[in-house]
């Protein structure tokens, strides 16, 4: 059995991993909760025992852990993965700063497997993991030529801050962590502006989706709103494939893919909304239907909890494909 470490125990992501842990029977070891110094001395009970949550330092990282999913932020990651990955732990690691490295898996385990090579691993955006299980499936069918997508993002997905600028507004308040109210409205801004006008959250949907994809050619273009949704992401996946199809093939081949629940049927208004997919970990895909504007054109609505596949269950998911091979 293994001994394993959560850092930024305390924030939505970290407390959803515990969470998964629990609910799937992880078994370890030794279980150690770090975050910042703000939160440390908390106490949170997983599977019935207490543990205190400690201060992450460089020192801690030398405590023999076999694995550390971290969820801190792109500075502390980048500062003490490879502390935790010179002691001998592999890292698997929720934020962007290492997503792009070459020498580093970004991995969703439906659609690719860490190499190891290093051992610290990355868990890729949230709204990128949504879109590249599905056209994953439609790229070994049909081959994918363009990708254009459209996102509608909850707020859960800036933690704690955004759910408080959410519920803060319906009461009146100032937006804290968000540039413009987000009660009553939607924001076409997440993350920073680059000099090109897209976001870096574009960006990161942009790059991402090409590298999970092994395609790095691959024309993917993105624009990414903010809405005032509590938890799970929408995304509009305007799709051109490679290959002719037609929409009832497209369809059986999404009901085939791994993770992915079909719910399309307008004509007794069946398809995915956020409430459909809070609290789960399965990514819905509904509004299935032909793009007549281009040649061999699809959309696709897909919604799924942020929270869960999009950061804490795909991060767990690779533990327990590592945790597999290990048994082996
Ligand atoms: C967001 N993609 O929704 C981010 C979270 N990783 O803001």
């Amino acid at each position: 059995m293994s001994n394993i470490a959560i850092v930024g125990a305390t924030g939505l992501v970290g407390k959803t991993m515990l969470d998964i842990i629990e609910q799937n029977d992880i078994s370890y070891s030794s279980l150690t909760l770090f975050s910042s110094a703000r939160s440390a001395g908390k106490e949170i009970i997983v599977n019935g025992k207490t543990h205190v949550v400690e201060e992450l330092t460089e020192e801690k990282t030398s405590e023999s852990f076999d694995y550390v999913l971290m969820s801190a932020g792109g500075d502390t990651s980048l500062h003490f993965s490879p502390l935790f990955e010179k002691s001998g732990a592999v890292v698997i690691d929720n934020s962007s700063a290492w997503r792009m490295d070459e020498s580093i898996d970004l991995v969703v385990p439906e659609v690719n497997k860490a190499s190891l090579k290093r051992k610290i691993i990355a868990n890729p955006n949230c709204s990128t993991i949504q879109s590249v299980v599905p056209l994953k499936r439609l790229s070994d069918i049909f081959g994918v030529k363009r990708v254009a997508y459209t996102t509608y993002q909850s707020v859960s997905g800036s933690g704690w801050k955004g759910i408080e600028d959410l519920t803060g507004g319906e009461q009146g308040e100032a937006p804290k962590t968000y540039p413009k109210p987000i009660h009553h409205n939607v924001i076409p801004h997440i993350d920073d502006f680059l000099d090109n006008g897209y976001t870096k959250e574009e960006e990161k949907m942009i790059k991402e989706t090409q590298k999970i994809l092994n395609d790095p050619a691959l024309a993917v273009t993105a624009t990414c709103v903010r809405v005032p949704v509590l938890h799970a992401h929408a995304v509009a996946i305007n799709v051109t494939l490679d290959q002719e199809t037609n929409v009832i093939e497209l369809k059986e081949v999404l009901l085939n893919a791994p993770s992915v629940v079909v719910m399309d049927d307008p004509s007794r208004e069946v398809y995915p909304t956020p409430l459909d997919a809070a609290g789960k970990g399965n990514i819905f895909v509904g509004r299935i239907r032909k793009d007549d504007s281009l040649p061999n054109t699809y959309h696709l609505w897909s919604v799924s909890d942020n929270i869960q596949k999009g950061a804490a269950l795909n991060a767990v998911q690779i533990l327990q494909d590592l945790l597999s091979r290990k048994e082996d």
